[in-house]
């Protein structure tokens, strides 16, 4: 099988591309990346060398390139990681958003119709539910729950969803979608809650808690991400929605105070900084639909997922720290100092 991989040098991309290469040999994958700022080649360095891996630079929204290329390798799968991902930088900033995210993804569904492939899938997230209140902790997202959106991020990954599920209908194309919630793990951008607060800390820096630090996210490692992409594109049915989740919620407070813990810093570190516009409260997600129909369950716990993931940004500094420059730190000034 040939697998076109977009947003391959992003965090859950990189870590996608790593697990199919080294899990399928006699697959080829094609990453295809713009190199964003949140793209990084170095993410795939154990992979560049080996025969089953390609790397292209592009633009999934720049329609020739994308006919040209799917002319010429004409992939069986397409899986669409490409994305702008940071609600944050969706509230400052919507436009690209609409670019990557939207028609990214139409352009991408226009030529995987037009080159007859087998699967495209969407990776998608919980966020287009909406939020659940911090007083209910009996509710969860269901592929059933409306979609109900708060960002600019989450409306354009949302708009994605409708047009895939378009192109299924209308069209018949052999479309999945999954809805996963917070990840984390090794490679994560630290510009994200847990890469931030890991790199933040180290350098005896602030760490700067939106709001009161009640709002609860539930967290799921990549590596059980990538696996339950990985079943849905072989054993998921035509046209559904699976959510994927681990039933780890933590408040961001907890998240922040963990780390702190295992990193021996102090928790003055901690500071209140002005809310986020919008902040969704809780996420939480019912995996019940991908345990049952597809045999997936998670292998990591949030409390040995975390010191594993604080042991890797301590063994890799170099990864992060070579990011911790350029364009990202005017993003962080404008963000954090400046405000
Ligand atoms: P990321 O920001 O780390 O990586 C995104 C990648 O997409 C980067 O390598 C970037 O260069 C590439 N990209 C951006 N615009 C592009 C374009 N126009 N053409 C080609 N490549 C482009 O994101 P991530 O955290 O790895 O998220 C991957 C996907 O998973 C996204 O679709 C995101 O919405 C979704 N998701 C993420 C999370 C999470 O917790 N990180 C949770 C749920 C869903
Ligand atoms: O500095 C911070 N302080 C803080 O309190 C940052 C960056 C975040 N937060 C809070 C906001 C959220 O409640 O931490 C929580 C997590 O924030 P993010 O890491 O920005 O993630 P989130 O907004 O929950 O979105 C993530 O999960 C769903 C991904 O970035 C999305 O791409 C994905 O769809």
């Amino acid at each position: 099988m040939k697998i076109l991989v977009t947003g391959g040098a992003g965090f859950i991309g990189g870590n996608f591309v790593q697990y199919m290469v080294n899990e399928y040999p006699e697959d080829m994958i094609i990453n295809l990346d713009n190199l964003t700022y949140a793209g990084n080649l170095e993410t795939l360095k154990s992979v560049e060398d080996k025969p089953n891996y390609k790397f292209i630079k592009g633009d999934i929204a720049d329609r020739e390139f994308i006919f040209d290329l799917f002319e010429k390798e004409r992939p069986d799968v397409v899986i669409n990681f490409a994305a702008e991902s940071h609600v944050d930088r969706s509230i400052e900033d919507p436009e690209i958003f609409v670019r990557t995210n939207v028609l990214g993804t139409t352009t991408l569904l226009d030529a995987s119709k037009t080159y007859g492939v087998k699967r495209y899938h969407q990776v998608s997230t919980d966020e287009v539910y909406g939020d659940l209140p911090l007083d209910r902790p009996d509710l969860f997202f269901t592929e059933e729950t409306p979609l109900h959106t708060s960002s600019p991020y989450s409306s354009s990954k949302a708009a994605a969803d409708l047009f895939v599920q378009a192109y299924h209908r209308t069209y018949g194309l052999p479309t999945t979608i999954s809805r996963c919630s917070n990840n984390y793990g090794p490679y994560q951008f630290p510009e994200k809650l847990i890469p931030l607060m890991i790199s933040r800390a180290l350098a005896d820096e602030s760490l700067p808690v939106y709001g009161n630090g009640a709002n609860v996210r539930d967290w799921l490692h990549v590596l059980d991400h990538c696996k339950a992409i990985d079943l849905i594109i072989r054993k998921g049915k035509e046209g559904e929605v699976y959510n994927v989740g681990g039933h780890n919620e933590r408040t961001n407070l907890e998240v922040v105070k963990t780390i702190l813990k295992a990193l021996g810093k102090p928790e003055s570190l901690i500071t209140y900084v002005e809310d986020r516009k919008g902040h969704d409260q809780r996420y939480a997600i019912d995996p019940a639909k991908l345990e049952n129909e597809l045999g997936w369950e998670p292998e990591y716990n949030f409390d040995t997922g975390i010191a594993q993931t604080i042991d890797w940004y301590l063994n890799n500094r170099d990864w992060w720290e070579n990011i911790l420059s350029g364009d990202y730190q005017n993003y962080f000034q404008k963000m954090y100092v400046d405000k």
